[in-house]
C-alpha cells in the first residue's frame, strides 16, 4: 500500500521541474473531544525532511467541531415573548511564535419562545420562563507561513515540531428578543474536537532523491499525495 504512493510520489515529482513548487499533505492528527476551556493536550508532527527540497510555505489547516452545547436563557423580563440567542466559541491552532494562528470560529443559535418571568429574585434558568440552547456546529480555519526565518523550526530529517491547541467562548449573543423580554444567560458549556493537518509548499531538490530517500518521507507520513500548485497546470 505504501509502496503505491510512494510510486505515485516519485513519479510526480519527477514529472515536475525542479523550479517548480508542489505541494505535500501532511498527516491529518486529531484532538479532543474536550470541554471548552479545558487543556488541550498538544499534537506532534514529523518535521518536513529537507532530503525533499526546500521548503517555501506551511499551511496549517483546521477542522473543529462542537458538540454538546448547553446554555440557557432566563427571562427576567414580566412579560411572555421570543428570543433568539447565540453559543460562540472557537478553536484556535497555535503553531509557534511569529506563526499566524489557525482559528476555526462556531456558533450554535437557538431562537422560541418563553413565558414572563417565572420566579422572584435571580434567574434560575428552568421553568417556563427560560429557553435552552442545544446543538452542534463544525468550521474550518487556515493559516499560512511563508517567512523563511519562521519556517525553519518545521524543517529536520528527524524531530517533530508540536502544536497547541486551546478553545473559548465568546460571550453568548442575544440576537433578537420581543419587547419586555430581558434577561440572563446560564454559564455555557460545550465539548469541541477536531484535527489538524499541515500542508507543505515546497521547491523539489535538483536531483531526485533515492527511492530510500523518498521511503523517508513515507515513514514520516507525508506522502499522502502530491499536486502541483496552482496556476502552474497546463
Ligand atoms: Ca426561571
Amino acid at each position: 500500500m505504501k509502496k503505491l504512493v510512494l510510486a505515485s510520489l516519485i513519479a510526480a515529482a519527477s514529472t515536475i521541474a525542479s523550479s517548480h513548487a508542489v505541494v505535500l499533505e501532511g498527516p491529518l492528527v486529531m484532538f479532543g473531544p474536550v470541554s471548552v476551556g479545558s487543556p488541550i493536550p498538544s499534537i506532534f508532527f514529523p518535521k518536513f525532511d529537507p532530503a525533499l527540497g526546500t521548503l517555501i510555505s506551511i499551511e496549517l489547516q483546521l477542522s473543529a467541531a462542537a458538540t454538546n452545547s448547553s446554555l440557557v436563557f432566563d427571562n427576567e423580563g414580566l412579560v411572555a415573548g421570543n428570543a433568539s440567542f447565540s453559543l460562540n466559541s472557537s478553536v484556535r491552532a497555535i503553531a509557534a511564535p511569529g506563526v499566524p494562528d489557525a482559528i476555526a470560529p462556531m456558533s450554535v443559535t437557538r431562537s422560541g419562545s418563553l413565558g414572563a418571568d417565572g420566579e422572584v429574585g435571580a434567574a434560575d434558568f428552568v421553568g417556563p420562563d427560560s429557553l435552552a440552547l442545544v446543538g452542534s456546529a463544525s468550521s474550518t480555519g487556515s493559516s499560512t507561513e511563508n517567512n523563511a526565518p519562521n519556517l525553519a523550526q518545521f524543517v529536520g530529517s528527524t524531530g517533530n515540531y508540536s502544536v497547541a491547541l486551546t478553545s473559548s467562548f465568546s460571550a453568548p449573543t442575544l440576537l433578537t428578543f420581543s419587547q419586555g423580554v430581558t434577561g440572563s444567560f446560564s454559564s455555557p458549556t460545550q465539548t469541541v474536537s477536531g484535527g489538524v493537518r499541515p500542508i507543505y509548499n515546497f521547491v523539489p531538490l535538483a536531483a531526485i532523491p533515492e527511492a530510500g530517500t523518498i521511503l523517508f518521507g513515507a515513514a514520516l507520513g507525508l506522502a499522502l499525495g502530491v499536486r502541483r500548485m496552482r496556476g502552474q497546470t497546463a
